[in-house]
This record gives C-alpha cells, structure tokens and sequence, in this order.
C-alpha cells in the first residue's frame, strides 16, 4: 500500500520512528520502499567537477573552501568540449544522470552561457542532467529551466539548530529561497544533507524534517557521509556511529516514501555490508565513477561486484520513464499543490 505523502511532521514523531527497534525501523523502511520502488533496481548519477576550488563559502566539511588549506589543485571552468566528452563517457559505462558541481557562491553572469551551452550538450547526449552551482537569482534559475535543466542539487546540509556551526557565510533561509526559485522554474529539485560532522541525533531528526516538510519534497535526497579531507576543521573528528547513519536513511525513505535516497559521499570507506544495509533501508540511488567532485569514490570495480553480490540492477531510463511511475509523481505534485500554505 502507498504511503500518504505528508508535509507537517513534527519531531516527536520522527524521533519516534527514528528511536524504535532497529528491526522495526529497517521492517518499516523496506516495506515503505517495496510499495513506491523496485527494491532491487537503484538510480546511477556520475558527477563531474566543472570548476575546482578556491570557494569563497566557509563549509567546514569542505575541500574546495578558500578558507581552508587543503591540497586539491584549484581549476577554472572547464571547457564545454571536455565537460561533454567526460558525460559521453558516463553514459557510455552506465550513468542515466550526469551532475556537474561548481564551487561558486553564486554563478558569475558571464559564466552563464557557458554553463547553458554544457546543459544543452549533455541532454544532446540523452542523460538527464544536474548542476550545483550554488546560489541563484530568479533570472538564473529560469534560464537554467529554459536550457532544459531535470534537476538542482543545493541542500539543506545540517538542521537549523546546527547549521551557524558548521557554515557562516550563507544563511538557511538563502538556501530555502534557492531551492524555492528551482521549483518555481520546474526544475527538479535534489536536496539532502551530510552527516558525521559531529552533530546530534536531534540535529540528524530535524534535518529530515526540515527536508520532509518542505512543501514538496525533493525528487532526490542525497544522505552524504563526511569524507575527512586533510586541511578542513572537520579533519579530526570522531566517526558517526554507523547504524545512525542508516537509520537516518532509514527515516528519509519512511518520510519522503516517493523521493530517491542517494547513498552520496562516503560509499568509499563504507563496508560492502553497511551499503547494504543502506540499499535495505531504502537508499536507492548512488554516484558512479572513480571520483566525486574532488575525492575518490567506491571504484567500479568494487561496485559491479557489489551489485551483483546484492543482485541489484542500475536503473535504465525507461524504469523512470514509465506511466506507472509519472502518474505517482504527478498525483504527489497535485496533492502538495493543494496543501494550504503551499506555493
Ligand atoms: N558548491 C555547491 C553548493 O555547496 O551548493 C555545490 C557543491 S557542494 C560540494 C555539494 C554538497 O557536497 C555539499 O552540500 C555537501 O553536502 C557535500 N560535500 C561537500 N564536501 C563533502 C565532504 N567532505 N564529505 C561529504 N560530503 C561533502
Ligand atoms: C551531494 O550532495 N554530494 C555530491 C553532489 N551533491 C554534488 C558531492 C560530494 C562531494 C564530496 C567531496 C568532494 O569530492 O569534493
Ligand atoms: Fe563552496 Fe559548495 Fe564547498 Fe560550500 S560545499 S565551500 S559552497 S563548494
């Protein structure tokens, strides 16, 4: 049975959910899954850095921050041909959805066109394409729907209570207003979080609520792990107990029944049980590929032999494509829109 698409979670009640018997939690998310999914099919993105480094923005998990000094090498925006030649590549081993990242506060006017131009040529290519390029104006966003842009990846991060601590240079609210302006264009919305930066349960609860509760939830929520890059103030800090970890996508899966969950940055210190328990969970998404924006991610090898051990398939377009699955996303999009106090 299909899970009711819901925008007014409150704590209590997720940290309920979150809290019981790590077997009811794992029961519950399965059976969620099972109803809005194929379980044994998973959604494959390969990410490419479009602009390396020297980010004016504070995160502290992050390498590409100009705060910090880490050694990633610093790039300018790569040429249009090269960022097309690496999308026909990813396609070519498998990839349905190709994101490019830039490190940017905001994207400059005069690098607008170019970025235009890489939307274009990737979607020549038949791959869905997303971009995270920080900030954006009204204007922005809708040249980037206009390009044919699918998706925006700009998330939430941390809970709001935590978020001062961890990046003080962009406000919460900016990042709502962005998120709102791609969903006002009809981009697709990707939105999630990064856990392990030393923050609470409480903290982990609110984020998920926050992402759930937004008046319609994203279509994908990548749950990242901190990679510890040498250099950022996060270098040291103590591991996040695993089993929080999954069962915080455990949670995002039960909240957001009709969203992808990415299992995000991380995969590559992750034991091939714990990405298990993970997909079990109800992640069902992922990066492919030998590297994230500027670390190395689990390598492809490692993965296909992953897979098959799990018995899991990479998503083909057409899984998304069918009737069945547009007619569930058109009827959440209705229900939200009719939601008092939604756009
Ligand atoms: N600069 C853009 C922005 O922040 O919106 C886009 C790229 S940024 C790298 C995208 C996301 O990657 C961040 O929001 C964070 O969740 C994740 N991320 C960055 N550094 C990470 C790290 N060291 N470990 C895990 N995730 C990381
Ligand atoms: C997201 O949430 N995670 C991806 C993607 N969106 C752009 C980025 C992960 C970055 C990991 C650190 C790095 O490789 O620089
Ligand atoms: Fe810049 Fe994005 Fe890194 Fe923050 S996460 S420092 S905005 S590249």
């Amino acid at each position: 049975m299909k899970s009711e698409i819901r925008h007014n979670w409150d704590y209590e009640e997720v940290e309920k959910i979150f809290n019981q018997p790590f077997n009811d939690l794992l029961f519950q998310a399965q059976t969620v899954h099972r109803a809005h999914f194929n379980p044994n099919k998973i959604q494959v993105s390969a990410l490419l850095s479009i602009k390396t480094g020297a980010c004016p923005e504070d995160c502290k998990y992050c390498p590409q921050s100009a705060h910090y000094r880490t050694d990633i090498e610093k790039e300018k925006l790569m040429a249009v041909q090269e960022v097309l030649s690496a999308a026909k590549k990813a396609k070519e081993t498998g990839s349905t959805r190709f994101c490019m990242g830039a490190a940017w506060r905001n994207p400059a006017k005069k690098d607008m066109p170019y970025v235009i131009e890489m939307v274009k040529g990737v979607k020549a290519l038949g791959l869905e394409t997303c971009m995270t390029l920080g900030k954006l104006s009204k204007e922005q966003s809708e040249e980037l729907a206009e390009a044919g842009l699918d998706y925006y990846n700009h998330n939430l991060d941390v809970s709001p209570e935590f978020y001062g601590k961890i990046i003080t240079t962009r406000t919460y609210e900016d990042r709502l207003q962005t998120i709102s302006l791609i969903r006002e264009a009809g981009i697709k919305v990707c939105c999630g979080g990064i856990l392990g930066l030393g923050e609470t349960q409480k903290d982990r609860i609110n984020l998920l609520v926050q992402l759930a509760n937004l008046p319609i939830h994203p279509e994908s929520v990548p749950i990242n792990m901190l990679i510890k890059v040498k250099g950022t103030p996060l270098e040291q800090i103590k591991d996040l107990d695993p089993l929080e970890f999954i069962r915080s996508v455990a949670v995002a899966r039960i909240i957001m029944p009709e969203s992808y969950i990415r299992l995000s940055a991380g995969r590559e210190e992750m034991s091939d049980e714990m990405q298990a328990w993970a997909f079990f969970a109800g992640a069902n998404s992922i990066f492919y590929g030998e590297k994230l924006l500027t670390t190395p991610n689990s390598s492809p090898e490692k993965d296909w032999i992953l897979m098959e051990k799990l018995g899991i398939q990479p998503e083909e377009k057409e899984d998304y494509e069918d009737e069945v699955h547009q007619a569930v996303i058109a009827e959440s999009l209705i229900i939200a829109n009719n939601k008092p106090g939604c756009c």
